[in-house]
């Protein structure tokens, strides 16, 4: 009996709340969740991606992909010498968090390399944006700020040129491909 006379109180708190936030930060529009930029953007996410805070494209700064859920990978690489600590965000975020759900990623990077990368590289122990390499951010001479990273050590089919080449460092742009284009 008590319990349902506290749901209502609760229930109005709620509808206080939304009203509030709704107030403070205006009516968020369906299709734009992301947030704009506020320092320089690393990276730019366009072609068939339907979440944008852009004409037509995901701009993200640094502090937009330390704020999404992170995974740190150790694993030594071809170009590193000893263990390395990379964190980053998973492919799979930012695919998620962009709703992209079909076609093929193109990456990019600053010195104009570009390579394909599947979307079944999107998944847990895959593709790992990193922005972080032994604690630090990584500058544009060491491979940053952005660098698509495998779990090369813990499995020999990442130790195989075409997970080296998918390896794109620098890494600025991605355009997605609809499915239809990339067959
Ligand atoms: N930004 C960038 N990333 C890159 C490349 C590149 O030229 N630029 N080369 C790719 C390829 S084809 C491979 S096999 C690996 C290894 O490159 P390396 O042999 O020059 O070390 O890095 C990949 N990542
Ligand atoms: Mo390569």
């Amino acid at each position: 009996m008590s319990s349902q006379r506290a749901a209502l109180p609760s229930t109005l708190t709620a509808m206080i709340l939304l009203a509030l936030s709704l107030t403070l930060f205006g009516p968020a529009r369906a299709d734009t969740p992301l947030p704009a930029p506020q320092g320089p953007v690393v990276l730019r996410v366009f072609g068939d991606v339907s979440v944008t805070n852009s004409a037509g494209e995901a701009q993200f700064d640094l502090a937009m992909l330390q704020e999404m859920p992170d995974t740190v990978y150790e694993t030594t690489t071809l170009w590193t010498n000893g263990l390395q600590q990379f964190r980053g965000v998973l492919l799979k975020e930012l695919v998620d968090r962009l709703k992209i759900e079909a076609g093929t990623l193109e990456a990019s990077a600053l010195n104009e390399y570009l390579i394909e990368i599947p979307l079944e590289d999107a998944i847990e122990g895959g593709a790992l944006i990193a922005y972080e390499r032994n604690g630090k951010p990584m500058s544009v001479r060491s491979k940053g700020p952005l660098w698509m990273i495998y779990p090369y050590d813990r499995d020999e089919k990442f130790r195989s040129e075409t997970y080296y080449a998918r390896s794109i460092w620098q890494m600025d742009l991605i355009e997605v491909l609809a499915s239809d284009a990339a067959e």
